[in-house]
């Protein structure tokens, strides 16, 4: 690959510009045009669905004729179709654009194929300028390009004996402050948390993302219940920061795919045992997080029901990706191998 240094410089720019976008259901992506003569003469970034794209944006503030035989630097490979907005490559050819570098390919099977199409028209174009930081700056939306819904992840604590809470119900304060604490850093890395009504009426959490010592972290999750049962008016989750949003149905895979539609791409599975296990008998986890209290609890209320395994052959095998010792606690990560 032959770039320029500032062509690397631009691209640079670019990444910054966006990460002035809203991650939602279309990625942050910037651009930047810069003249034959090597000068940056335009910006731009896209700033969520329905609204210009980044090489559109950049180009609006262009005069006619000032972008012909001019390089565009973008972050992501130009659409080439015609969605919420029309093509970025015909807006480039159209420009006189002669010369396009972008970071990272189009996964979209409808909107790839950018590349080929300026080519075919005579622009040059270089790929793969950044593209690890391009990839960091939109990885979940990557993710959720190549799984077709959202990311999720579904996390319980439980006692070394398997157990969620004990004969009365309590189930409170099974981990310490360490595993808490890190559990509040994930929820504010997630975009929304899901829980059943019935883990609302026994143990009425805030599900808001907050520092040990009590602070709101900046990003906060979407609330998310799934379940027939009303949530009571004066319940916790009220007063999350965000309001929550409510399915009745216990289609899951439905459930996500209204989630996608809105722009989440991380979902955390705080539900408690009936909605944990729900996710696993339908395979659509990609990530377990269990903190394991050193606690012996007994008794029948464990961290999960039925699974859909009334053999020892169909067992979930996880693939272990992670284990760490937080305080007294250990938090065990794994994969589900899904055949
Ligand atoms: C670009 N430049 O700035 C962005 C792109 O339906 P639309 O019009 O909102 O298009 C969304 C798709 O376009 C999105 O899924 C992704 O493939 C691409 N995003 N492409 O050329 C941009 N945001
Ligand atoms: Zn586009």
């Amino acid at each position: 690959m032959t770039t320029m240094p500032v062509e690397r410089d631009a691209m640079r720019l670019a990444l910054e510009l966006a990460r002035r976008g809203h991650t939602g259901i279309n990625p942050q992506v910037g651009a930047v045009i810069i003249s034959a003569s090597g000068e940056v003469i335009a910006q731009g970034w896209h700033r969520g669905a329905g609204t210009a794209h980044a090489e559109v944006d950049a180009l609006s503030h262009v005069s006619a004729g000032e972008a012909a035989g001019a390089t565009a630097v973008v972050t992501l490979e130009p659409c080439n179709h015609t969605g919420r907005t029309g093509p970025c490559t015909e807006a480039l050819l159209e420009a006189g654009i002669a010369r396009v570098v972008f970071a990272l390919p189009d996964p979209g099977d409808a909107s790839g194929g950018g590349a080929e199409r300026l080519r075919s028209a005579g622009v040059e174009v270089e790929a793969g300028l950044c593209a690890n930081e391009a990839r960091e700056l939109i990885s979940s939306w990557l993710a959720v390009q190549k799984l077709g819904r959202p990311h999720v992840t579904v996390k319980w604590a439980q006692s070394l004996d398997g157990r969620a809470a004990a004969a009365d119900g309590t189930s409170q304060w099974i981990t310490g402050p360490e595993a808490r604490a890190d559990v509040h850093t994930r929820r504010s890395q997630s975009d929304a948390i899901v829980i059943g009504t019935g883990t609302i009426t026994a143990d009425d959490p805030s599900l808001t993302a907050r520092t040990p010592n009590g602070d709101l972290y900046d990003h906060q999750p979407r609330p998310v219940v799934i379940g027939e049962r009303e949530t009571p008016r004066g319940a916790a989750i009220r007063q999350h920061p965000l309001s929550p949003w409510f399915f009745a149905t216990h289609d899951l895979a439905r459930v996500l795919e209204d989630l996608r539609g809105r722009g989440v791409h991380r979902v955390f599975v705080e539900g408690g045992p009936t909605l944990a296990s729900a996710f696993l008998q339908s395979e659509l986890v990609d990530e377990v997080l269990v903190y394991i209290a050193p606690v012996l609890i007994g008794g029948d209320r464990l961290a999960l029901t039925d699974i859909g395994v009334d053999t020892i052959s169909a067992a979930q095998h996880l693939r272990i990706l992670h284990t760490e010792q937080l305080g007294a606690d250990l938090l065990m990560i794994g994969a589900p191998r899904l055949a």
